[in-house]
């Protein structure tokens, strides 16, 4: 029997749930009242137990009820980000960051200029690797205006404004060609940090692997952003050149860590691979070291160091170098053990959590120790000449959970969890520092099973100054039985799972299938901090600058113009149809095309598809898109809305014809 099950609050729900039954089924006025057996009746035929049930009532989410919080759930190599509402766990929408979708019109007609942000030297990239996703903070609680994410393939990070839920702007640092510790945030959202993955040489110029050691680097880069004008600011952003150890996972300290930033790395072994020359392969080779290093690095020194001219430009970026980093003090290195995965900082910002994916411990640091190791100095470097502190003096505990733990998450009762991707489940133990749980120490209180092979979590507001507990997300990688089988490729399973429960009880209350690519990592925020917008502030709004855009089309100036070849067409768009109807030009014109939605109704948004030349808009109430084309093919194009707006939409259409130049 579950534990759950024997748990004295089941007394409690069942006698609501009695309460409940009673009042339903005396309600006078009701003419369909629920019996007792009707309820009984149906869980027996569903083969649903009372455990069922609480999940049941714990999640559903009857129509025109709005969820509590809303996740954004990186969506992997699909180049998304998803966002989701808890508890019911429905799919709100999805963001398209670094690939171009229809839906949204990106890539379309629209945010060309946002994804060309991210091409590398001119080379187009239409698709990334979005890992963590990390929510604009103040003070150390996430505020609800900005989403950054990382991608992984390209090293690239994205800006998204929460108003609109449409992604802003896209960087890269020529300096470096894959990122893994990206996205963070500094307390105050000043920095969004971005840490290396894989060594390489620096700007990924050609270094044989042979000069590994000598040629190829690690990386941190360190993302400012200048929040009244909601972009990155490229010229005050900087990076941080590291030894060729493989940075992994990034976290930002806050509160009393502010301005510190930790990192794991692995390969410290700096192993090459090279299986097809009789090599260890580089899953072994990486693991030989029973320890990597924990990477400690100053942000706010690196800050000072770079405002005063301590960094170098190097393919048009700034960097700071190595021995520059290591004179000014600027990065130590801590042993921490077995393949370490997952750096998470507690809520106080007072001890910094590692887990080692060959070690069933995870290791706990206290950032004081760590100062007081600073203060105190130390004798041992790395081979590049980083100081190394002791793991002894800096490590605050070790708790035993079990096999493969990789990431952990807080909540607002002094516990933790780690998720064990060996284990498939989540352990949740307590933090034995004051102000969490020192009257359990630092202790494993319980674990639940997960379906399975579970990579990050996420708790609600779990990256906070105060998180809020209630609900964990488990991302789990692999589902295998968990739903039907749509074929040999399979989805991800998020299972929601209930933390509000002391001590060991912990239950599922929600499987959800995702079939867009693997999400690595999701932040939860309370509904009530978003402050999205129904419809655009005002007719003819550029949703690139958040403006009423200067080639807005006024009712009653619609038109085709033409300058040589150069036709400019002004369309509004009301429902149900385009003004104007009819756009007639010549083979050879280029095309520069402004539609102005005049809609001011909620969700009266529409669609602007044109056959063969590729544009497929998404017109929300008061949005105003210009797009360009060449007309290079000659013909008639009939164009449509591709959002059923009303009941004429289908009637929603016009002609773009294109006479063949003689
Ligand atoms: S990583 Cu995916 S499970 Cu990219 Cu944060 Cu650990
Ligand atoms: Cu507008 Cu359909």
């Amino acid at each position: 029997m579950p534990k759950f099950l024997r748990s004295r609050n089941w007394g409690g729900l069942l006698f609501l749930l009695g309460a409940l039954v009673l009042a339903f089924t005396f309600r006078p006025w009701s003419t369909n009242a629920q019996t007792s057996s009707d309820w009984q009746s149906i869980a027996a035929e569903r083969g649903l137990s009372e455990a069922d049930m609480r999940a049941a009532m714990m999640t559903y989410t009857p129509s025109g009820m709005l969820d509590e919080y809303v996740m954004f759930a990186s969506g992997g190599h699909g180049g998304q980000v998803l966002v989701i509402g808890l508890p019911s766990m429905r799919l709100l929408r999805t963001i398209a960051v670094f690939t171009p979708e229809p839906w949204q019109g990106y890539g379309y007609g629209v945010g060309e200029e946002t994804l060309a942000g991210g091409f590398i030297d001119g080379q187009e990239i239409t698709w990334g690797d979005t890992h963590h996703p990390a929510l604009s903070e103040t003070n150390g609680e996430y505020d609800g205006n900005w989403l950054f994410v990382g991608d992984k393939a390209n090293a690239r990070v994205a800006v998204i404004d929460l108003r609109d839920f449409e992604t802003k702007q896209i960087v890269h640092n020529p300096l470096f060609l894959n990122d893994h510790g990206g996205t963070f945030v500094t307390q105050n959202s000043d920095y969004v940090i971005e840490g290396g993955a894989y060594g390489l040489p620096i700007a990924s110029e050609y270094a044989p692997l042979a000069d590994y050691q000598s040629s190829y680097r690690g990386m941190i880069t360190f993302w400012r952003f200048d929040q009244a004008a909601g972009r990155i600011d490229y010229s005050q952003s900087f990076a941080l050149e590291l030894p060729p150890y493989w940075q992994d996972l990034c976290d930002s300290g806050k509160l009393v860590s502010d301005g510190w930033i930790f990192c794991n790395s692995f390969n410290t072994e700096m192993a090459t691979g090279g299986i097809q020359a009789g090599n260890p392969p580089f899953e072994a080779g990486v693991s030989r070291n029973t320890t990597d290093y924990l990477h400690v690095i100053n942000l706010n020194g690196a800050v000072s160091v770079f405002e005063s001219g301590g960094a170098e430009m190097v393919n048009g970026f700034n960097l700071i170098r190595l021995e520059t980093a290591i004179a000014n003090n600027l990065l130590y290195f801590i042993p921490e053990p077995r393949s370490p995965h997952g750096v998470d900082i507690a809520p106080g910002g007072d001890y910094i959590v590692v887990s080692g994916k060959l070690d069933p411990h995870v290791t706990i640091y206290s950032f004081q120790r760590i100062m007081d190791a600073i203060a105190a100095g130390t004798s041992e470097f790395d081979p590049f000449g980083v100081p190394v502190l002791p793991l002894e003096t800096t490590m605050e505990a070790q708790v035993e959970l079990g096999l493969g733990p990789l990431h952990t998450q807080f909540d607002n009762q002094g516990y933790a969890y780690t998720s064990l991707f060996l284990d498939s489940a989540i352990a949740r133990w307590s933090l034995g520092g004051e102000g969490y749980r020192p009257q359990d120490g630092w202790t494993l209180q319980g674990r639940i099973p997960v379906q399975y092979n579970v990579g990050h979590i996420a708790a609600a507001e779990g990256d906070t100054t105060s998180p809020d507990g209630r609900f964990l997300l488990a991302l789990n990688k692999w589902s295998v039985d968990r739903f039907l089988s749509t074929g040999p490729l399979l989805p991800q399973n998020f299972q929601l799972i209930d933390i509000s429960q002391p001590g060991d009880q912990l239950q599922v209350l929600y499987d959800m299938p995702i079939t867009a690519a693997e999400p690595h990592y999701a932040q939860i925020i309370a509904a009530s901090t978003l402050h999205a917008w129904d419809v655009y502030p005002e007719v003819g709004w550029d949703s690139q600058t958040q403006a009423v855009a200067a080639d807005a089309v006024q009712p009653g100036t619609e038109g085709v113009t033409r300058d040589g070849n150069n036709v400019t067409v002004r369309m509004t768009v009301i429902r149900s149809h385009y003004n104007p109807e009819w756009v007639e030009i010549q083979e050879g014109d280029h095309v520069v095309w402004t539609i102005t939605s005049l809609e001011r109704a909620r969700d009266a948004t529409h669609g602007f598809g044109v056959p063969y030349y590729n544009i497929n808009l998404s017109i929300e109430p008061g949005e105003s898109i210009t797009f360009e084309f060449d007309a290079t093919r000659p013909g008639v194009f009939s164009w449509y809305c591709t959002e059923f707006c009303s009941a004429l939409h289908l009637e929603m259409m016009g002609y773009l014809t294109i006479a063949p130049s003689r």
